[in-house]
């Protein structure tokens, strides 16, 4: 049976859109149109645009697959936002991007788009590793080879840098003024992170656009905060049966919200702080707050889950000693590295943020979290553990955490079978745990090496070391499940 499929013709009358997509101008271009995206900036976007304010439409780009691009564009861009909690759902349709381009099919129409002066905001989701930077340094990898080819092919590029330079230059030779850079990803001062590597890629395509790039270019830090699994079949499924009408591509998400931006928009901005955002002149301590607290709590969670042989977040929080471990590894480690936002009652974050992790109805797959380990850890855990060793603190629960990791990227479950692990430096990791074979002193002297993960001060410092390959040793030989248990037995009682 076919069924009807969503689009301006057919959204269910009691979903309407409240404003005329067909007034919509497009005032943003946001780069890596993935699910978060989806539930994040275009949903706040969707009521600047219910408000009355039409100016903002979003064309969305992927930059590598069109799968996006083929499941919105026959949808005319709409797709449905279904909000799920242990008490129900709640579905939304989403009126926000207009269509979606694909890169690599016509980098210059992508390019074209970019530099039209409708266009006031380029923001972006492409995830840590889009930043072609190394994450221990914060620098552009010249040697990265999207970037060695957008050096050649500056008209013509593939990375997300290269996007933005090459619609500057057009935008600069038009006579039209820089849009501001956005960037919504998981990095510390994702701002100036986009920044010095949008200036390090102009000063090696041309001093002159290196210059422009210094002085015209506003790159306003942002945290942004909602926790989107990638949809299932059983999503797709469940959501046509409540629309009435099939959704390629519907995004399932938490109802907790949150999108802190330095403001800094020359070219000026929708009024998202009418829905919820805040503006700031510092995002850097709600930045740290979040990076710490909820994902270094959730990438520890996904490897030692997934160890565990816990399919989701929900699943692995559901062991007693890993809750307990959570806990430790907010309270007594992470919290007391950071400077809170005024008025922020940490207590009630962190405890906002177990039952996040608890609710029931995401399925969100440790396998997931787990991606990227290489780009995310510098961030989620190694700060942390800096800030610590240098203060003569314990690091028990993150140096497990980076255990867990460890033992995760050697690729073999605890069960014998294969992991399939995703990450950009994949190669280098597998070669380094092979060498290794199951010896963890082996495997941390190997990973330890890869010093744009660690840096140079953290394979030097000894209780780091130490720490780590004792905990290591111990998930080798006991598995996550009873390693996570002895901790738990371990910091329950002081007196041992
Ligand atoms: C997660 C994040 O996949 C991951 O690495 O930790 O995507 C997390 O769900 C978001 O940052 C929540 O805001």
């Amino acid at each position: 049976m076919t069924q009807i499929r969503l689009d301006n013709a057919h959204v269910p009358a009691a979903m309407a859109l409240s404003y005329d997509r067909n007034q919509l101008k497009t005032g943003i271009v946001h780069l890596g149109i993935g699910a978060f995206h989806r539930a994040h900036e275009a949903c706040y976007t969707d009521a600047v645009l219910a408000g009355g304010d039409l100016r903002w439409g979003i064309v969305g780009a992927s930059l590598r697959a069109a799968d996006t691009s083929l499941a919105l564009n026959p949808q005319d861009g709409l797709y449905c936002l279904s909000i799920q909690d242990g008490a129900g759902e709640r579905l939304q349709i989403i009126g926000a991007i207009r269509e979606v381009l694909v890169g690599p099919e016509d980098p210059d129409r992508l390019v074209q788009a970019m530099a039209h002066p409708d266009v006031k905001i380029v923001s972006l989701t492409v995830t840590e590793k889009g930043y072609c930077h190394d994450p221990a340094t914060g620098n552009l990898r010249l040697d990265h080879p999207d970037i060695v080819h957008d050096i050649a092919n500056p008209t013509r590029p593939r990375s997300a840098p290269g996007y933005i330079l090459a619609a500057l230059a057009v935008r600069r030779a038009n006579g039209v003024p820089a849009f501001t850079v956005l960037t919504c990803d998981n990095l510390p001062a994702n701002g100036v992170t986009a920044k010095k590597v949008l200036e390090q890629l102009a000063n090696a395509i041309d001093a002159g656009l290196g210059a422009y790039v210094a002085q015209n270019l506003a790159c306003p830090s942002t945290m942004v905060d909602r926790i989107v699994p990638a949809t299932t079949d059983a999503d797709r499924a469940r959501i046509a049966g409540r629309l009435g009408c099939e959704d390629a591509w519907p995004v399932v998400s938490e109802p907790f919200s949150q999108w802190v931006i330095e403001d800094d928009f020359p070219l000026g901005r929708p009024d998202w702080g009418q829905y919820g955002v805040q503006f700031v002149e510092d995002v850097a301590p709600f930045e740290l707050m979040k990076l710490r607290m909820l994902n270094g709590s959730h990438s520890s969670i996904a490897y030692l889950g997934y160890l565990a042989g816990r399919e989701t977040v929900s699943e692995a929080m559901a062991m007693p000693a890993l809750r307990q471990f959570v806990g430790h590894l907010m309270t007594r480690e992470v919290a007391p590295t950071l400077h809170v936002p005024e008025g922020t009652d940490l207590a009630a974050y962190q405890g906002d943020l177990i039952a996040r992790f608890d609710n029931p109805a995401l399925r969100h797959r440790t396998w997931q979290i787990a991606m990227d380990g290489s780009q995310k850890l510098p961030q989620r855990l190694l700060g942390t553990i800096r800030d610590r060793l240098q203060a003569g603190q314990a690091i028990d629960a993150l140096t497990l955490g980076v255990a867990a990791w460890m033992r995760y990227v050697t690729g073999v479950a605890e069960d014998g079978s294969a992991i399939d692990v995703r990450d950009p430096m994949r190669a280098q990791l597998a070669d380094c745990t092979a060498r290794a074979g199951m010896d963890a002193g082996r495997i941390v002297n190997g990973l330890l090496e890869i010093r744009e993960i660690f840096g140079e001060d953290l394979p030097k410092n000894t209780a780091f070391r130490q720490g780590v390959e004792a905990a290591l040793a111990q998930l080798i030989k006991h598995g996550a499940e009873k390693t996570v248990e002895d901790f738990a037995a371990r910091f329950s009682n002081p007196a041992v």
